[in-house]
């Protein structure tokens, strides 16, 4: 069968060869968590860990779809295929809400060297940072390189999207003032570059200061996150943008910081992927009669505490370690 096949086989394929439809199908199946996935990602990971993956975040109209394009435009220009994931219910990448900008942009929806995706957001946000990391896995088995990923910086849940990426860049706007404190705790930490978009509006430069003296206050021993002003829409410092994405991608390679981060995220991958099998081993073959229902509604009816319920149903689910290496030599 030929790349066009309908497997999982012939989809992986397709995009080991870079075939867009076949990217834009294995995202989809990633998308729904459809039980090809498995084999897809058994396929095409032999083939990732090549891409720079750069996440950019922020509050919603902050300008990072605007900027994502830029960069874009930016790396194309260096001669790199860049893929875009657009995580942002709030605004979708390919939707009408910036149509001026598309029709400015256009040429980035139209070039072979750039694959743009938005992910829709149905079902919960931990699924859509498995999606997300599934996405870009796909994007990076096909060649693109880098790999851009923009989440609305709101919560934990996006954080943990972002958190796909090698390098985060947090955009925000002047006059955010109290902004900045409220979202302080969620996104500012993760920062790795400062992108003040908007910056040929007034307080940009209050906004610089500012965020320098956070930066002053938090103290960053290995890398001071670099603040570069940006007005997205005339292309204005983002050469700038690049160039800082680009001494944070150096900083990971010679400090070993770039392993460590890795690391954490095949952990936390792994984890994430056990919980799912975990949760649905349970849901499906939690042992009659005292299923997870019959737990359920001890638990409800205050009948059993609910670690006990836990427990038991772990240990049923389970076997213990003798039981497993005795099936592993058997
Ligand atoms: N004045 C100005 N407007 C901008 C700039 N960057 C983006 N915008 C506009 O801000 C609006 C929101 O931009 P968008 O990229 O969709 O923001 P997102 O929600 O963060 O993705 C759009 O109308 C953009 O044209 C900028 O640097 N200056
Ligand atoms: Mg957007």
């Amino acid at each position: 069968m030929s790349a066009a096949g309908s497997g999982p086989e012939d989809l992986a394929r397709g995009v080991l060869e870079g075939g867009a439809r076949s990217i834009g199908r294995a995202i989809s199946e990633v998308e729904r968590d459809s039980v090809t996935v498995p084999a897809i990602l058994r396929r095409v990971f032999p083939r990732t860990g090549r891409a720079r993956i750069i996440g950019i975040t922020g509050p919603p109209g902050a300008g990072k779809s605007t900027l994502v394009q830029r960069l874009a435009q930016a790396y194309r220009r260096a001669g790199r295929r860049v893929g875009i994931v657009a995580v942002d219910p709030s605004s979708p990448f390919t939707g009408g809400a910036i149509l001026g900008d598309r029709i400015r942009m256009s040429e980035i929806y139209t070039d072979p060297g750039v694959f743009i995706r938005s992910m829709a957001t149905r079902g919960a946000l931990g699924g859509l940072a498995r999606a997300t990391s599934d996405a870009v896995d796909v994007l990076d088995a096909a060649g693109f390189d880098p790999i851009l990923i923009e989440t609305v910086g709101v919560g934990q849940d996006e954080v943990d999207i972002v958190r796909a990426a090698d390098t985060i860049a947090v955009v925000l706007v002047p006059g955010l003032g109290d902004d900045i404190q409220a979202i302080k705790a969620g996104i500012l930490e993760i920062a790795d570059v400062f992108v003040v978009n908007k910056a040929e509006r007034e307080g940009a430069d209050r906004a610089v200061a500012e965020l320098s003296m956070m930066l002053d206050l938090a103290g960053h021993p290995e890398w001071r996150p670099p603040i570069v002003k940006t007005s997205a829409p005339s292309g204005s410092g983002v050469p700038e943008a690049v160039a800082a994405l680009e001494a944070h991608g150096a900083h990971l390679a010679a400090s070993g910081e770039g392993r460590r981060r890795r690391s954490l995220r095949a952990r936390s991958r792994l984890l994430a992927l056990l919980e799912t099998r975990f949760r649905r081993a349970i849901e499906a073959r939690a042992p009659e009669p005292d299923g997870l229902e019959q737990a359920v509604a001890a638990v409800a009816e205050r009948r059993e505490d609910p670690y006990s319920a836990a427990a038991r149903l772990f240990e049923e689910l389970v076997p213990p370690p003798r039981e497993a290496a005795e099936r592993r030599s058997g």
